[in-house]
C-alpha cells in the first residue's frame, strides 16, 4: 500500500497516534497535512510514553522521513522544544531529516494571544479551543495576511508582513480587549531567530511526495483532530480551523486524490470530546466519570477532563461515508471491560422522529436523542489479547456488532496503550 491516510472517526483522541506507530517500520514518509500543536498524539513503546503535538507520530523509527505539509500551522518554539526533547530522550535527531512545506504558515506570539482573549470575551459561548493560536493563524491564512515560512527567508518581507497584519489586530487588542499592544518587531525577531535551523528543513514538499510515490516509496498521512471537528464537515461551529478530513491530506500536502490508495479510520470503542459542541451520547454522571478514569480521558495537550459517553455508531458511519474508509482501527476495547451490559447508540429520537443517520442540520443534531441497543459486557481481561480468538465472546460480538453498524471491516483493535497491544485482522 503505497499512501495511506489515518484519520480520527469520531471528535479526536481516537488513538491516531497508536495507528500511526503500528505502520511504523514499513511508512518511509509519515505527513501531518492538517492543524498545529493543538494535537496530541500517544505513542508508548516499552511503557515510555510519547506525546507528538506537532511532529509526526512516525517519528519514532528513525528511518522515516517526517514532513510538515502546506496544510499544517507551526509555532516555531514548539517544533524545536520537541526536537530537543525527543533528542534529550535518545530519540531520532528529527531536524536532520524533518522536511517542511514552504507553503506552511506560521502560529506567531500575537495568534496565540488573540486565540486566548476571543475564548475568554466569548464566555459561554465559547469554543474551547485548546488556546494555541491555531484557528487565528488559519484565519489569517484564508484572509491572505498569514506569516509562511517561506517568509523567514526575507527579513525585509517578514517585517513588512508581521507589522500589516498587526495593524487592525492592535487596533482590536486595545479597544475591545483592553490589551496592550504588540511590537512586530519583537515577533519579528523571534520569528528570524530560526531562520539559520528552519532554513535547512525546508523543501517543495508537493515535488518531494509525488517523487516518492512514483519511487514505490510508502507514505502516511497523518490526520490530526477528526472527522466531526473538521470546519467543514464537523460539527460547526464547535470545530477546528482545518480540514483533517481525507480530501485534506491531498490539499494539505500536494498530493492528487488519485494517488490515495487507502484510508484508516480510527474510532475508540466509546465516544469522548473535548470542548464544546453537541455530543449525543454524553454521559454526565459517574458512568461518564468512570469511563474517564478506566479511559485515562484527559487532554494530551492541555490536561483538560475529555466528556465521555457510550459508541455513537451514526458519528462513525457518517465519517466512513464522507472520508470513504477502508478499514477502521478500533481502539480502547480494553477500557470497557467490567461494564455488565454496554450501550451503543443506533439511531436518534429528533422532535419525535427517528433517524438511523446523522442529521444534515445542526439544530437537528442539537435536539438528537440516543436511541440504544443494549450488548451484552465482558469481565475478562483483555489486555494480552493478541488474536480475535483471545477475546471473550461479548467482545467479539461488540466489535462485529460495530462493524455493521458502521459499515466498515475493522482491521485493527486496541487493547492497551503499548504498541504490542494490538489485534491485527487480515
Ligand atoms: P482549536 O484549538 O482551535 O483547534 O480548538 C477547536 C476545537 O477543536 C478541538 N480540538 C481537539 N479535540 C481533541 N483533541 C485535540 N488535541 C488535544 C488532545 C486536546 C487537549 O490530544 O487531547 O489536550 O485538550 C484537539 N485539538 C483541538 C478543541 O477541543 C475545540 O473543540
Ligand atoms: P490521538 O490524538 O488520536 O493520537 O489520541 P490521544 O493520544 O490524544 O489519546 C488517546 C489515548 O489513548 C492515549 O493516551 C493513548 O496512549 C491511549 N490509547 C490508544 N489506544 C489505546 C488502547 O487500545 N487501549 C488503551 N487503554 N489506551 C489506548
Ligand atoms: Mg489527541
Amino acid at each position: 500500500m503505497p499512501s495511506i491516510v489515518v484519520m480520527g472517526a469520531q471528535w479526536g483522541d481516537e488513538g491516531k497516534g497508536k495507528a500511526i506507530d503500528q505502520l511504523g517500520d514499513r511508512v518511509d514518509y509519515c505527513v501531518r497535512y492538517s492543524g498545529g500543536n493543538n494535537a496530541g498524539h500517544t505513542v508508548v513503546v516499552n511503557g515510555e510514553k510519547h506525546v507528538m503535538h506537532l511532529l509526526p507520530s512516525g517519528v519514532l523509527n528513525p528511518d522515516l522521513i517526517p514532513v510538515l505539509g502546506n496544510g499544517v500551522v507551526i509555532d516555531l518554539d514548539v517544533l524545536f522544544d520537541e526536537i530537543e526533547t525527543l533528542r534529550g530522550r535518545g530519540g531520532p535527531d528529527v531536524e536532520k531529516t524533518m522536511k517542511i512545506s514552504t507553503n506552511a504558515h506560521v502560529i506567531t506570539g500575537y495568534h496565540t494571544v488573540i486565540d486566548k482573549v476571543t475564548e475568554r470575551f466569548l464566555g459561554k459561548n465559547r469554543i474551547g479551543t485548546t488556546g494555541r493560536g491555531v484557528g487565528p493563524t488559519y484565519a489569517d491564512k484564508v484572509n491572505r495576511i498569514g506569516i509562511r515560512i517561506q517568509d523567514l527567508l526575507d527579513e525585509k518581507i517578514l517585517r513588512a508582513k508581521v507589522t500589516a497584519a498587526l495593524e487592525q489586530k492592535n487596533q482590536l487588542l486595545i479597544k475591545v480587549y483592553n490589551r496592550r499592544a504588540i511590537d512586530p518587531d519583537q515577533i519579528a525577531d523571534q520569528l528570524l531567530s530560526y531562520v539559520d535551523r528552519v532554513r535547512p528543513m525546508m523543501a517543495d514538499v508537493p515535488r518531494l511526495l509525488n517523487a516518492a510515490l512514483d519511487d514505490h516509496k510508502v507514505l502516511l498521512f497523518e490526520g490530526a483532530q477528526a472527522h466531526h471537528l473538521d470546519v467543514d464537515h464537523g460539527t460547526y461551529p464547535y470545530v477546528t480551523s482545518s480540514n483533517p478530513t481525507a480530501a485534506g491530506a491531498g490539499v494539505g500536502s500536494g498530493v492528487g486524490p488519485t494517488r490515495i490508495d487507502r484510508v484508516v479510520g480510527v474510532a475508540k470503542a466509546y465516544t469522548t470530546r473535548v470542548g464544546e459542541g453537541p455530543m449525543p451520547t454524553e454521559l454526565l454522571d459517574e458512568r461518564g466519570d468512570k469511563i474517564r478514569e478506566d479511559g485515562g480521558e484527559y487532554g494530551a495537550t492541555t490536561g483538560r477532563p475529555r466528556r465521555c459517553g457510550w459508541f455513537d455508531a451514526l458519528v462513525v458511519e457518517s465519517a466512513a461515508v464522507v472520508n470513504g474508509f477502508t478499514d477502521l482501527f478500533l481502539t480502547k476495547l480494553d477500557t470497557l471491560t467490567g461494564w455488565e451490559k454496554i450501550p451503543v447508540c443506533v439511531g436518534y429520537e429528533i422532535d419525535g422522529e427517528r433517524t438511523e443517520v446523522m442529521p444534515a442540520t445542526q439544530t437537528d443534531f442539537h435536539h438528537a436523542v440516543p436511541v440504544y441497543e443494549e450488548l451484552d459486557g465482558w469481565t475478562e481481561d483483555i489486555t494480552g489479547a493478541r488474536t480475535l480468538s483471545d477475546l471473550p465472546k461479548a467482545a467479539r460480538v461488540y466489535v462485529e456488532r460495530l462493524e455493521e453498524l458502521c459499515g466498515v471491516r475493522i482491521s485493527g483493535i486496541g487493547v492497551g496503550q503499548g504498541r504490542e497491544q494490538t489485534i491485527t485482522i487480515n
